[in-house]
């Protein structure tokens, strides 16, 4: 393919080592911030979003920022795109489904993101939300996409990852974690304000005693357009917006497995944060190859018709010198 993104040998043996890869340009700078203008506009408009329960609508939870690309036709095309999951299928395999997208929001004065690590994503909800198959089943994970679609730096709560913690969990997420929105921006952790939207990540740790060696932590400094792939099985969080600009930090993160995987198996809602929304109109979006899983149900297009464009990586071959 003349438009081949995925990774070399070095950068897929870079990936494996540390359990990230990037950042890397999706979109230049100025283009990022032209299309944000517009798309913020337009993701305002609610009206075919696919959760329009209660606990969606009222905004006061994660879950009001799932799945907007099932609705905006600029995320649909995000989530799809050749830069994205040309890099996300050389680690994956050809056959590749987006199961969540979800935006992540810090604004002024906001607290950071608590250190974690996600394998079923069982963390808030109490079910598997993702399964693998055969011997894969005891570790899985997703491969996180997350989009810088404004300044991430240290000021406004870039991403932190400790490399290489992506092999072993410390957190057990068939605990259980107690939600208390008013906990939202009251927590501090070795002096870093820092919470789980409502949730304290810590209460999942297998040892209670243990605790994350931050001072391995890497930050990922991004521009606006680019982007950090990363196991959802690294350690992971982000710094507080220190409230130093006005301009609130944005990532948009899509989530990606291998089309063997089974997406909320046994289950047609999200309860979650505080809220709960029907799956009955989610669909995984195939961003690449072919789906023979008769357990995941497949969107062809968004709810306003809007085609998802899907890589087909089938003839793709080393590229040449
Ligand atoms: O953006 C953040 O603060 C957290 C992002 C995150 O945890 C994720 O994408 O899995
Ligand atoms: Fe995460």
């Amino acid at each position: 393919m003349a438009d081949d993104y995925a990774l070399s040998a070095q950068e897929t043996a870079d990936f494996h080592r540390n359990g990230y890869f990037g950042p890397f340009t999706v979109y230049e700078v100025d283009d990022m911030k032209r299309r944000w203008r517009r798309e913020r506009l337009r993701l305002m408009d609610r009206s075919d979003a696919i959760y329009q329960d209660e606990a969606a609508l009222s905004g006061n939870t994660n879950i009001s920022n799932y799945d907007r690309h099932m609705d905006n036709e600029f995320l649909a095309d995000h989530i799809c795109h050749p830069r994205i999951v040309d890099r996300v299928a050389s680690v994956l395999g050809p056959d590749v489904q987006c199961w969540r997208s979800e935006f992540f929001p810090k604004y002024p004065g906001d607290e950071g993101t608590d250190w974690h690590q996600a394998d079923t994503f069982a963390n808030a909800s109490g079910k598997p939300q993702i399964v693998w198959p055969g011997e894969a089943k005891d570790f899985g994970g997703t491969i996180t996409v997350w989009t810088a679609f404004t300044e991430a730096n240290e000021e406004t709560g870039c991403l932190q990852f400790i490399p290489g913690t992506h092999q072993t969990m410390f957190y057990d997420e068939t605990k259980r974690m107690h939600y208390d929105a008013a906990s939202i921006n009251s927590l501090e952790k070795e002096g870093v304000r820092r919470g789980f939207f409502g949730y304290d990540y810590r209460e999942l740790q297998i040892d209670p005693d243990w605790k994350p060696d931050e001072s391995s932590a890497v930050s990922m400094v991004m521009r606006p357009g680019q982007a950090i792939m990363f196991w959802s099985t690294l350690m992971h969080a982000s710094l507080p917006h220190l409230g130093n600009t006005e301009e609130m930090r944005l990532g948009f993160a899509g989530r990606y497995v291998p089309t063997s995987v089974n997406v909320y198996p046994d289950t047609d809602i999200i309860e979650e944060y505080g809220g709960a929304v029907s799956l009955a109109r989610w669909g995984s979006v195939l961003v690449s190859g072919t789906n023979e899983n008769p357990h995941n149900r497949m969107a062809t297009e968004t709810t306003r018709g809007h085609g998802f464009p899907r890589r087909d990586r089938s003839g793709a071959g080393a590229s040449p010198a």
